[in-house]
C-alpha cells in the first residue's frame, strides 16, 4: 500500500546516500528500517560492501543476523559512522518523537555513537510541531518500580496524561529490551522540547524519553506521490 511504498523510498534513498565500504553502520527498529537493511544487505551483496552493523533492539539484531550483516557492538565500535533509523514524527527543526515500537532508550544510545544520524519516515510522519499528527503522546522509558510517581510527577509539572503502555500478545505491561516499563505522556500543547527533554530526564526512575532534540541531521520522507523530500 501507499504508506508501505513511501517508507520503502524513504529508506532506499537514506541507505543509497549514506552507506559506503568500510562502515560501521547502526540499525534502528520500527518497520520502515526493514526497507533500509533489505537494500544494505543488497548493496553489500552486489558491491561487496565491508561493513558491520550496531542494533538497537532484539528487532534490529534479527533483522541484522537474518540478512546475513555482520552484527556488532558498541564495545567493539563505540563511535559510528552513521546511524539511521525511523521515527514517530519529525518537525520543522527535525525534533523527533520516537518510541512507538517501545526501542527508544538503545535507539537514542546509538543514534549518539553515530558521527551523523539520519531518519527514515513516510508522509504520515512528516510534521510542523509535535502532536500535529502523532498522537500518542511521548514514550518514556521507567524502571518499573517507580513508573506511579514518574507518572504523577510529569503530569504535574507538564500537564496531560501518561498512560502505562499495556502489552497486546502478553498479559501486563510491555516491558522493554531494557526490562523496564513504558509510559505514554499525552501532552497538550507544544512545549520547549529541549527543556522537556531534559526535565524528565531528571525526574528518578525515568531511563530514557521519546524526544530526539538536535540529534537527526537529516530526515527522508516517501511521499504520497512516490517522491522523496529531504529536511536538514
Ligand atoms: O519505535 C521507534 O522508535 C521506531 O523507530 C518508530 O519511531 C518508527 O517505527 P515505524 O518505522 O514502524 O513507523
Amino acid at each position: 500500500n501507499m504508506a508501505e511504498e513511501a517508507k520503502k523510498l524513504a529508506a532506499y534513498a537514506a541507505v543509497d546516500n549514506y552507506v559506503q565500504n568500510n562502515q560501521v553502520i547502526g540499525v534502528g527498529s520500527g518497520s520502515t528500517i526493514v526497507y533500509a537493511v533489505d537494500r544494505l544487505a543488497e548493496r553489500v551483496r552486489q558491491e561487496k560492501l565491508n561493513v558491520v552493523c550496531v542494533p538497537t533492539s532484539f528487532q534490529a539484531r534479527q533483522l541484522i543476523l537474518q540478512h546475513g550483516l555482520t552484527l556488532s557492538d558498541l564495545d567493539r565500535h563505540s563511535e559510528l559512522d552513521i546511524a539511521i533509523d525511523g521515527a514517530d514524527e519529525v518537525d520543522s527543526e527535525l525534533t523527533l518523537i520516537k518510541g512507538g515500537g517501545g526501542c527508544l532508550t538503545q535507539e537514542k544510545i546509538v543514534a549518539g555513537c553515530a558521527k551523523r544520524f539520519v531518519v527514515v519516515a513516510d508522509y504520515r510522519k512528516d510534521s510542523k510541531a509535535l502532536g500535529q499528527q502523532w498522537k500518542k503522546g511521548v514514550p518514556i522509558e521507567v524502571i518499573p518500580m517507580a513508573y506511579v510517581p514518574v507518572s504523577r510527577m510529569i503530569v504535574r509539572r507538564f500537564g496531560g496524561e501518561t498512560v502505562l503502555r499495556m502489552a497486546v500478545s502478553k498479559a501486563g505491561p510491555v516491558v522493554t529490551d531494557n526490562s523496564n516499563f513504558i509510559l505514554d505522556w499525552k501532552f497538550e500543547h507544544g512545549q520547549n522540547w529541549k527543556e522537556v527533554n531534559t526535565a524528565i530526564k531528571m525526574i528518578p526512575g525515568v531511563v530514557e524519553t521519546g524526544l530526539f532534540v538536535n540529534m537527526a541531521e537529516r530526515a527522508y520522507f516517501g511521499m504520497e506521490d512516490g517522491s522523496v523530500q529531504i529536511r536538514d
